[in-house]
């Protein structure tokens, strides 16, 4: 596994995603899978921190990483079908194009049976107030990996809060290095570190619903 961590941190992409479907096709978990990515984009995130990277770097990194979750998700599914589960409503906030975290959190609550809708990155807050009035969904989730998405954090739960709307929902956010303190500043009910807090926290919002 190690070796994946490296072929992605080194930028060798066929090699990634050779080596990846590899170890799912000798059964592998696609979560273990997921864990070596992560690893691999943080180490990628410190070179470009020290100059070593730029963004050419960053954007390639994106595309592996996408390339091998391509891979990862189907089997992830179990059996498709339609999605009677509570609804979520997920988008990465307004100035943030970081996706990649957002769409891990997108299959792990559709492979539990959720809902979701996603708006897709650079979401403004009244698109997410328009689709909360039209869709009704009970949780809605904001990703972020820039400082400045704290912001558009805290002004997506204002806007969500001055059209009279915070009650009818339970809002999570996460992303990069989103901690209790952004969500304490942000006015959301919950952060989530990862795809599987994402959908623990979604389960406990909705049980019983
Ligand atoms: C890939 C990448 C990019 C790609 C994104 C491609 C894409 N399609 O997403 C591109 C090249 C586009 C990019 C652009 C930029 N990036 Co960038 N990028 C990264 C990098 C290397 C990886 C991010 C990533 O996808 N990680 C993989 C995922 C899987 O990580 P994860 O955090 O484990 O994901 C989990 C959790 O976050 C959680 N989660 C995610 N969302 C949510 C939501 C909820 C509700 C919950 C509960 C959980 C949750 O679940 C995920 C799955 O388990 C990071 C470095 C890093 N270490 O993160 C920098 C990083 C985020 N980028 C950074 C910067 C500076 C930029 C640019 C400004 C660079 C530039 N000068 O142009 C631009 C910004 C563009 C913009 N307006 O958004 C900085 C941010 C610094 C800061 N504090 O603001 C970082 C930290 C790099 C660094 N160390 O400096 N970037």
């Amino acid at each position: 596994m190690r070796q994946l961590v490296e072929a992605i941190t080194d930028m060798r992409e066929e090699e990634a995603l050779r080596m990846a479907k590899e170890l799912l096709d000798k059964g592998t978990s696609p979560l273990e899978v997921l864990e070596d990515c992560r690893q691999a984009m943080t180490a990628v995130g410190k070179k470009f921190e020290e100059g070593e990277y730029f963004v050419s770097e960053l954007i390639l990194a994106g595309e592996i990483l996408k390339a091998i979750s391509a891979e990862v998700k189907p089997r992830l599914k179990q059996g498709a079908g339609v999605k009677q589960g509570p609804k979520v409503l997920l988008g990465t906030v307004k100035g943030d194009i970081h996706d990649i975290g957002k769409d891990i959190v997108n299959f792990m609550l559709d492979v539990n049976n959720f809902q979701v809708t996603d708006l897709g990155v650079d979401v403004s807050p009244a698109v997410f107030v328009e689709q909360i009035k039209t869709l009704k969904p009970p949780v809605v989730a904001l990703s972020g990996f820039l400082t400045l998405s704290y912001t558009a954090m805290k002004e997506t739960v204002e806007a969500i809060k001055a059209a009279g709307l915070r009650d009818k929902v339970k809002i999570m956010i996460g992303g990069g290095t989103v901690d209790q303190q952004v969500c304490t500043y942000a006015g959301a009910d919950a952060f989530g570190k990862d795809a599987m807090a994402a959908v623990e926290l979604a389960k406990q919002w909705t049980e019983g619903k």
